[in-house]
């Protein structure tokens, strides 16, 4: 079997982030030191990286569970976790990654090209990094992130300058034998090639790729022979080579009607109507070859196709072949924009980090907020206890998730959920135990027990108490 996979599965996990710590300083004599609790050590992230040198994604293919390391957790004497460690995977050239749908997330062309295909989870802050002039010996430390984790496929489009079509046996592996320093195997059965080839032509100054793809047959868009699959390897091509048989031994074929046959299963295929074609007559040094060459060049050349005549095993008119090849490709590279050659450095999405939505999600009956800070808040927060909950509502309210929650008419009692369907914290809002327990320092006393005060007081105590808070929060930002 061929050792050449080009498309696969991956699963890649990122790794998480590793807890906060807890921890109050403790030396001899002096029991009740401060907080010392270090942070949680970031997650690796998993990288896919093109290097040149890899050929295949048969890597993936025999194993497609990939998983970053975790962040250590913190320690007590204000010990940091250990970072966890990237994991870099190196994809081929021209590797294009997509989600499950077939979605593009990334076309990876150009040596060194990278992509984040997971985000490793923060760290979860210690003690230490919590404690602030009011909080000052937080008994509480936040939860280190998950790391991002998914499922991804990864195609390989080859990148060729040229691409060699044609029937099966014409020659096409041949002439990449012969033109490049590349030894494919070549031999005198139809479909010898299963996988693209690749090989490096020099001609003059320029330096170009020059790739085959397996023989196409009439009906290869239904899937005959090898079908059209493979021809997702000629995409990115600059220019098209027709590879004709001028000594065919089958009766009803001859390199014309070759021709229209390959256009039109090319055609099927779609997409590759604006690149440039040459005809190759390749067999000459067969004597009825060259003499059906020099039949049918008028009537390509009246078709409007340059033409060239060549051999491959007696290698005769290569020369002219990868010159005007070299030509062709050195005008598209001229063509292109430039930044395609410069390397691009892509990551999976844009952080929103500023925004949050408040909606009132019908179905579930609940206010649901949706932002990447109060969700990535809500992961961090350790709801066996009460003082990193309280700190939660803290933070949501100095973000202005009260207000808003307000703003579209939710009530006291009112359901509010953080986060997606599936994955959401739920709670019965209380906005004036939102406002924190812990941050209007107002313990023991029950605002739902108070006599009922006229709306505009509300308003005004309310308002007293977000700029309090707001006050309180000025001289304490842990990010
Ligand atoms: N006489 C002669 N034979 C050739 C020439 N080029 C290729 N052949 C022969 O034709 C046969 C097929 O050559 P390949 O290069 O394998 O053809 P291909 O187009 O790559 O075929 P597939 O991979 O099956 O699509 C081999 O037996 C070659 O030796 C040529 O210029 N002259
Ligand atoms: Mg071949």
């Amino acid at each position: 079997m061929t050792t050449f996979v080009d498309r696969v599965e991956l699963h890649v996990a990122a790794g998480n982030g590793g807890h906060g710590c807890a921890s109050v300083h403790r030396e001899k004599f002096k029991p009740l030191g401060g907080p010392d609790g270090g942070n949680g050590g970031r997650g690796g992230d998993v990288t896919l990286v093109v290097d040149q040198s890899v050929t295949t994604l048969l890597e993936y293919h025999h194993s497609p569970h990939r998983k970053a390391t975790n962040g250590q957790p913190g320690a007590g004497d204000n010990r940091s976790g250990k970072e966890g460690q990237d994991l870099v995977l190196t994809v081929p050239d021209g590797t294009v990654v997509l989600d499950k749908q077939g979605n593009v997330l990334a076309d990876l062309v150009g040596e060194g090209t990278t992509f984040v295909a997971g985000q490793g989870g923060r760290g979860g802050l210690g003690n230490a990094a919590l404690a602030s002039a009011r909080r000052k010996a937080p008994g509480f430390a936040l939860l280190g992130e998950p790391g991002e984790s998914r499922d991804i496929v990864l195609e390989l489009k080859t990148v060729a300058d040229v691409a060699l079509v044609g029937y099966p046996s014409a020659g096409k592996s041949s002439l990449i034998s012969v033109l490049s320093a590349a030894k494919p195997k070549i031999a005198d059965y139809p479909f010898t090639t299963l996988v693209p080839n690749l090989g490096v032509v020099t001609a003059g100054s320029t330096v170009y790729t020059i790739a085959d793809v397996p023989g196409l047959i009439p009906g290869a868009s239904q899937g005959r022979g090898l079908g059209l699959e493979f021809l997702r390897h000629v995409e990115r091509c600059s220019v098209l080579v027709h590879v004709l048989d001028t000594a065919t031994l089958e009766s009803d074929r001859d390199p014309v009607s070759d021709l229209d046959i390959i256009e039109e299963e090319l055609r099927q295929y779609g997409g590759l109507e604006d690149r440039p074609r040459i005809v190759v007559l390749n067999k000459i040094d067969i004597p009825d070859g060259q003499d059906l060459a020099d039949m049918i060049r008028p009537d390509l050349e009246a078709r409007g196709y340059q033409v060239y005549e060549a051999s491959a095993v007696a290698r005769t008119g290569l020369k002219e072949l990868s010159f005007a090849l070299a030509g062709i490709v050195a005008e598209a590279r001229a063509a292109k924009p430039k930044e395609e050659a410069t390397r691009i450095v892509i990551t999976p999405k844009a952080v929103d980090d500023a925004g949050f939505t408040v909606t009132y999600d019908e179905a579930e009956d609940v206010y649901r907020v949706r932002g990447d800070k109060p969700e990535r808040w809500v992961r961090q927060t350790d709801f066996n206890n009460d003082e990193a909950v309280g700190y939660l509502a803290d933070r949501l309210n100095r973000l202005g998730v009260e207000d808003r929650l307000m703003k579209a008419g939710a009530r006291a009692g009112d359901g509010v959920a953080i986060g997606t369907e599936e994955n959401a914290v739920v709670f019965d809002w209380e906005p004036t135990m939102m406002a924190g327990a812990e941050m209007l320092g107002r313990r023991g006393e029950d605002h739902r027990l108070e006599a009922p005060r006229p709306a505009a007081q509300r308003r005004r105590d309310r308002d007293a108490q977000r700029d309090e808070a707001q006050r309180e929060y000025d001289e304490f930002d842990p990010f």
